[in-house]
């Protein structure tokens, strides 16, 4: 039992008491052995409460700082604390140990073999005992912050919010390229109940994995012909449904000869799903950002939005004052957005209605996420509108979804979900879909339910996640921080040998450029490295990303088939719906909506 072993640090690097040279102590701390006799008395810890430990960290009572020890003198500090701490650990049973500084003044006893964690705390507990101990702690291996895996029973078919990873070698499943990975930003925040989004929609339904997360909104359909609800605007943004049956396209033609019959979308809870379910509640799915709250702004009746609702909606949901035709005003938004997100808009340029309402929202530190549509066509606006952040859809390997519209002006692109029955390469590169909130109801709302669901409309709700943890980071960015750090922060475009770049003789599934699709591709840890790095006053260094080649069998077979050229939009202005179906997995609910649609609509001005 060799006390003299021991060194105990800090006074002086490589003092050893009493002259033991440094060979001697490394053959000694490999042979080190705890009497396991005595630890054996002890009485056992809870399972699972302590982790395995290398050793523990002793702090004496009185201990100089390790600088006011080497001031002392090194053999002096040496003799002090290492007799002191000798007798502790004597009285605890143990002999054999090495002491090395830790923190201001105390020690780290090494015992030359990791702890089990039972072992660890008892060890601790006896030494905490002793007078002349002032704390211990176990010197436990500390975990990267990780988020931990949401408990949502969906979070597994939930692939887009996973981390960007993979490479040509991987199947599709396994091919995340595209990604924007919330699941790694979720370390770095999770969102916070301050960040709200306002969803400019078809209103809201309830939902159980919406308890909580929905804040009071306002409902400013204006057209009592298209809201459904049989009124104007009013203070309840509950969404009555948006179908379009025969008995609509027969009675009024002129209303709604523009749109296609069909159940109805619930747009706006698919939406509300993505920003803000919630999150790790062992229910339904996990959100973007798990404390976040939404604001339903309604927006969109049967058959889309008209220009002015919707820009009095962005105001009000900013928390402006918004005029009533009697002379007033609305009552005030009492939680008002600073991120505002919308998925209606139609083909044609930003005009000085939306313009206006962009350019005033940015002097109150709001910004305006916009989806840039689904005709593969330019971007639609609002999403063109200058100051607005305009996002392409992506599929799960980066390129360009069938369906995205893209061209100059957009912010940044991500996941949209990319349908396996559009385009000829469908079927070999189509990944199956957003599953997110939805409502069983085909006219009317009924139960909550779930769907699975393509479309800009969905790439653009995500942005709106990605800004909302920004600014759960740093409330103190401003709109032209919001979008420089997106745009800084995102990976780039990633490139292929055999798929073309996206053109106007190339639409479809393509490659994306700077020009074509944004920046880059969403980075959501990142984008919050960003939010953190200004909320310091320091300056943000972009990571500098390897560009990602994509070419394997997989997709050069998908190449074979000729270009992939969605199928045409109906209409120029009117997104296609398409319909379809089928099982989407085991663990799926009853009364499951499946909306395999892209479901961005347009409105177009009919007077
Ligand atoms: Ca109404
Ligand atoms: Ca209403
Ligand atoms: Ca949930």
């Amino acid at each position: 039992m060799g006390h003299e072993d021991f060194r105990i640090g800090g006074a002086a690097s490589g003092a050893t008491r009493r002259g033991a040279p440094r060979r001697r102590i490394a053959r000694t701390i490999a042979a080190a052995v705890l009497g396991c006799s005595v630890l054996a008395a002890w009485p056992a810890p809870a399972a699972g409460e302590y982790r395995a430990a290398n050793g523990l960290i002793v702090k004496l009572k009185d201990a100089p700082a390790h600088e006011r020890a080497q001031a002392l003198g090194v053999a002096k500090a040496d003799d002090a604390q290492g007799s002191r701490l000798q007798r502790v650990l004597g009285h605890a049973g143990i002999s054999r140990y090495r002491a090395q500084p830790a923190g201001r003044a105390a020690q780290r006893l090494d015992f030359g073999r990791v702890l089990g964690g039972a072992e660890a705390a008892r060890i601790a507990a006896q030494l905490r005992a002793d007078p002349d101990v002032e704390w211990v702690v176990a010197n436990e291996r500390e975990q990267r912050l990780q988020a931990a895996t949401p408990s949502d029973p969906y979070f597994a078919q939930q692939w887009w919010l996973a981390n960007p990873g993979g490479s040509n070698s991987n199947a599709l499943a396994a091919r995340r390229r595209g990604l924007p990975g919330f699941e790694g930003a979720w370390a770095l925040e999770r969102g916070r109940a301050a960040a709200i989004v306002a969803l400019l929609d078809t209103g809201i339904t309830r939902h159980p994995d919406l308890a909580g997360q929905v804040l009071a909104g306002y409902d400013f359909v204006s057209t009592i012909d298209y809201a459904n609800d049989g009124d104007g605007r009013d203070a309840d943004a509950s969404d009555p449904g948006d179908w379009v049956d025969n008995a609509d396209r027969q009675s009024a033609p002129a209303l709604f000869d523009d749109c296609e019959v069909q159940d109805s979308s619930w747009h706006g809870t698919q939406i509300a799903g993505l920003v803000a379910a919630v999150t790790d509640n062992a229910q339904g799915i996990a959100s973007t950002s798990w404390d976040a709250r939404v604001l339903p702004v309604r927006v969109a009746g049967k058959c889309g939005a008209e220009v002015a609702d919707i820009i009095d909606g962005m105001r009000w949901a900013a928390g402006l004052a918004v005029a009533t035709s009697g002379g007033g005003f609305l009552p005030a938004n009492p939680n008002p957005a600073r991120i505002i997100s919308i998925s209606f808009g139609s083909s044609a340029a930003c005009n000085p209605a939306y313009q206006s309402t962009i350019d005033e929202l940015a002097e109150h530190g709001v910004v305006v996420v916009a989806a840039a549509g689904n005709q593969h066509a330019a971007p639609m606006r609002p999403a063109n509108c200058k100051g607005a952040i305009g996002v392409a859809a992506l599929n799960r390997d980066g390129f360009k979804a069938t369906y995205s519209n893209f061209g100059a002006g957009l912010v940044v692109a991500t996941v949209g979900g990319d349908p396996d029955d559009e385009g000829a390469w469908g079927a070999i590169l189509g990944d199956d879909g957003i599953v997110t909130l939805g409502n069983a109801g085909r006219t009317g709302p009924a139960a909550g339910g779930y769907a699975r669901v393509y479309g800009s409309s969905f790439s653009a709700p995500i942005v709106a996640g990605a800004v909302s943890l920004m600014l759960s980071a740093n409330p103190g960015l401003t709109p032209a921080q919001i979008v420089a750090g997106l745009r800084q922060s995102a990976r780039p475009h990633v490139t292929s040998p055999v798929i073309g770049a996206c053109s106007a003789d190339n639409q479809g599934r393509c490659i994306c450029t700077t020009q074509t699709c944004g920046a880059g591709m969403l980075d959501v840890a990142e984008a919050v490295r960003y939010a953190q790095t200004i909320g310091q006053q320091a300056t943000f260094t972009p990571r500098r990303w390897p560009v990602e080649v994509i070419a394997n069998a997989e997709v050069s077979e998908a190449v074979a088939l000729g270009a992939d050229v969605p199928p045409p939009a109906a209409d120029s202005t009117l997104a296609s719906a398409g319909g379809g179906g089928g099982a989407v997995g085991p663990l799926w609910l009853l009364g499951l909506t499946l909306s395999v649609a892209a479901v961005a609509r347009a409105f177009r001005r009919r007077r």
